[in-house]
């Protein structure tokens, strides 16, 4: 790249006349000229990594970044008077829903910072995750026309590479979007973009539709088989060309990782090229495909294990099928000759009662398989994969989560970066364990520090104030909650938790309340009712609260709509305690909890994924903690009931009567049907999120937090603590743990 040659050409481009959209692309193309003339040499070896969402947010500022060019380009077009800022209007790319893609997108970015050739592939969704409105505080979806306005000029299409894909009734054109992402190699995003007939386009229409229905599942199976098959014959081919067939050294010039099940296809579809296009012999191909694929496992939510109907598999890829079935026989004679139990193998299996298990096949052809926190990796050896644990010790490892610093702390927080810059020089910036030089019981480092994290919160409430038309309580303590609206990470029990310090403040209980201002962002599934109905609670507990002049310069609550990668980039940065209260065991590690961690927000919330490691590096003292431990679950589960505890505990039962006792509108009566759900008996087991159970505990928390916030040394320090021990949780180190321990880059 040659950057002076970049810095005239931005020079050289003339703002008058011009709309931010013509600017937009002309910046953008200057860039991509540049980054397309770094021609690198595809190395020996390259790591593959197959993802069916990468979520990128925007990539004007951190392409802008990467290059070394966004403070001076800053100025450049300031001088001619145009305020870069403006392309904060830009579209995120959300080609996906939450930590998966999100952590896909940090780890393309850190590979590429690292240098390590690591190659993505996934789906170009015409429509990314939906918009969220609010109508009555009840969520309404729009589609996600990202590239209407903005277009897509961080991409190339490759027309002259586009694969033809075959299903039994229809041929679809795999055609490429390439993405350089740029950093000490340039590596590539592939996007597939589905072509050929209306028909075929629907492939790559919408990100994740709904899979409750049989046409449902139908799509959701197009879109898996289409990209991982486009991928792995682009890479098959390219290799039989350059070895002339010779598969014997393939696991050594290319290694898979696969990002959770939804790209397993890419197995039988390997098999498929070996044994059909190549002919191989079966165990041939099984063996080379052992050494080369890996798994990520990202969840043990029972409901999110993909199981397919054979049937549907045999319906539109009927070799698929085949190759599956035989899969399903080697591996059930493998397990037979080393001596597994009928039972044993019938939980391992590719196939049972008709439906294959992505997750079993992932498992037994990949080289490693690893969870993403220590507990989580625990719980896989230990329950979900446990059999395979028995018989494959050695495929199973951990590799802890991390997210870009480049994104979540350079870009996002310019004002922490530049205070670490002028403390520490530059070199923190590519080793985040310099950040431990920054002593945090020096008072000057607080103040800084405390000053720092007092702008990021004004910035946060005019931002909001301009988008929800909310004016946040400036010299309150912001506690947030950001994440997909889901049963497991309990967003309802942060409700009740609000509801209860508002009856408290209304019966004058709480005389030295700190003001608190409770910042959420979440979007539900739109075909997940209950979770919706928790969005609807919420909205309108945002109402009462703010509304009740007795309480709401004390306490305040606002959801705000359309929570993004972009408004996190807003809200990390201006957040004084972040939310981290999933029942623990299910939240696999969690990603936001590092966001915050980076930014200096105390985590309040459950020893569950990643929490536990980041409250470590933090050293304890920093966070507050609570609540019921994955070791303590299974017993408590044995005696709880829920209708008893709050017989037991009036102040609860006043919070969860307010989901029935008319408190708030409830015409359709979900929310009735969120009180059922904690409280009867034909749910199979009420309660099983332990919302009501963990309550007290967090109610605890909070205030202690509310009570220690007060001393705004301390608070600073706590703050300060965690932002500079966050080096582990960078995604540089993932990545670095990925290509030593599983790619062998
Ligand atoms: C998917 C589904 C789909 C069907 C309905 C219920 C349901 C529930 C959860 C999921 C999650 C799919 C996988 C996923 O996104 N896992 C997330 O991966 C992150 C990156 O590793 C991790 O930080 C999060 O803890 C984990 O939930």
């Amino acid at each position: 790249m040659n950057r002076d040659k970049l810095i005239e050409a931005l020079k050289a481009i003339d703002v008058a006349g011009k709309t931010k959209e013509e600017l937009y692309a002309e910046i953008s193309a200057a860039c991509m000229e540049e980054i397309l003339s770094e021609r690198q040499k595809a190395p020996a070896r390259c790591a593959y990594y197959f993802s069916v969402e990468y979520l990128m947010g925007r990539m004007f500022y951190n392409n802008l970044l990467a290059l070394g060019v966004l403070d001076e380009a800053r100025e450049i077009f300031a001088k001619k008077g145009f305020d870069l800022n403006a392309f904060e209007d830009v579209e995120d790319a959300a080609l996906g829903n939450g930590g998966l893609g999100r952590l896909a997108a940090c780890y393309l970015d850190s590979a590429a910072n690292e240098g390590y050739p690591l190659y993505g592939f996934g789906i170009r969704y015409k429509y990314g995750l939906f918009r969220q409105k609010f109508v009555n505080g009840e969520q309404v979806e729009e589609a996600d026309d990202w590239l209407r306005t903005w277009g897509d000029p961080w991409s190339v299409r490759k027309e002259s590479e586009k694969i033809e894909i075959n299903f039994a009734d229809m041929t679809v054109s795999a055609v490429p979007y390439d993405m350089p992402i740029y950093g000490k190699s340039v590596n590539t995003l592939r996007l597939f973009q589905a072509e050929g007939s209306p028909e075929a386009e629907k492939i790559s229409e919408y990100l994740y539709p709904a899979d409750d229905t049989e046409e449902g599942k139908l799509l959701r199976i197009r879109q898996e088989y289409f990209f991982s098959a486009a991928a792995m014959r682009q890479i098959v081919r390219d290799y039989g060309k350059k070895y002339s067939g010779n598969f014997g050294g393939f696991p050594e010039h290319c290694v898979f990782q696969l990002n959770d099940t939804h790209a397993v296809f890419a197995v039988a579809e390997f098999l498929r090229l070996l044994t059909k296009e190549y002919r191989f012999t079966f165990t041939y191909a099984v063996e080379i495909a052992k050494k080369t694929f890996n798994y990520t496992n990202h969840t043990i939510l029972p409901e999110a294990l993909e199981c397919w109907d054979m049937r549907l598999v045999e319906r539109i890829l009927p070799e698929i099928a085949q190759i599956l079935k035989r899969l399903h026989l080697y591996a059930k004679r493998e397990w037979e000759a080393g001596g597994c139990s009928p039972a044993e193998i019938a939980e391992m299996s590719v196939m049972r009662r008709g439906r294959v298990s992505m997750a079993n096949v992932a498992v037994f052809v990949s080289g490693k398989v690893n969870g993403v926190a220590e507990i989580h990796t625990k719980i896989l050896k230990a329950q979900l994969f446990s059999t395979f644990y028995k018989h494959y010790p050695y495929k199973f490892l951990n590799v802890t989560n991390g997210v870009t610093p480049r994104r979540w702390l350079m870009l996002c927080n310019e004002e922490l970066a530049r205070f670490y810059d002028k403390s520490l020089g530059l070199k923190w910036r590519s080793d985040l364990n310099e950040l431990r030089e920054i002593h945090c019981t020096n008072e000057n480092n607080l103040s800084e520090f405390a000053a720092i994290k007092a702008i990021k919160k004004q910035q946060l409430a005019a931002y909001i104030e301009s988008k929800e038309g909310v004016k946040l309580l400036p010299n309150a303590m912001y506690v947030t909650q950001v994440k997909r609206l889901h049963e497991y990470k309990r967003q309802l029990m942060t409700a009740f938790a609000i509801l209860h310090l508002y009856f408290d403040l209304k019966d004058g209980k709480l005389p030295d309340f700190t003001p608190m201002v409770f910042i959420f962002g979440a979007k539900a599934a739109s075909g997940y009712k209950r979770a919706k109905a928790i969005i609807k609670f919420i909205n309108d507990i945002a109402d009462l609260v703010n509304g009740d002049e007795d309480v709401n310069a004390r306490l305040q609550v606002v959801f705000v709509r359309n929570y993004d990668v972009s408004y996190a980039e807003k809200i990390i940065p201006g957040t004084d305690v972040s939310l981290q209260v999933s029942t623990a065991g299910f939240e696999a590690s969690g990603t936001g909890n590092m966001k915050f961690m980076m930014n200096g927000a105390v985590t309040l919330g459950t020893l569950d994924g990643a929490n536990i490691e980041i409250v470590d590096a933090a050293g304890g003292w920093g966070n507050y903690i609570f609540g019921a431990k994955v070791t303590e679950i299974e017993k408590i589960k044995e005696s709880y009931d829920p209708s008893e505890f709050v017989a037991q505990n009036l102040k609860i039962k006043r919070v969860t009567d307010t989901l029935t006792d008319g408190t708030f509108g409830d015409e359709g009566g979900e929310l009735k049907e969120v009180y059922r759900c904690l409280f009867e008996q034909t749910y199979n087991s009420p309660d099983h999120y332990l919302v009501l159970y963990d309550l007290p505990k967090y109610l605890e928390a909070l205030l202690i937090a509310n009570r220690e916030y007060q001393d705004k040394e301390l608070f600073a320090r706590k703050q300060l603590m965690n932002a500079t021990h966050s080096a582990y949780f960078s995604s540089d180190r993932a990545i670095r743990e990925y290509a030593e321990k599983i790619w062998d880059l």
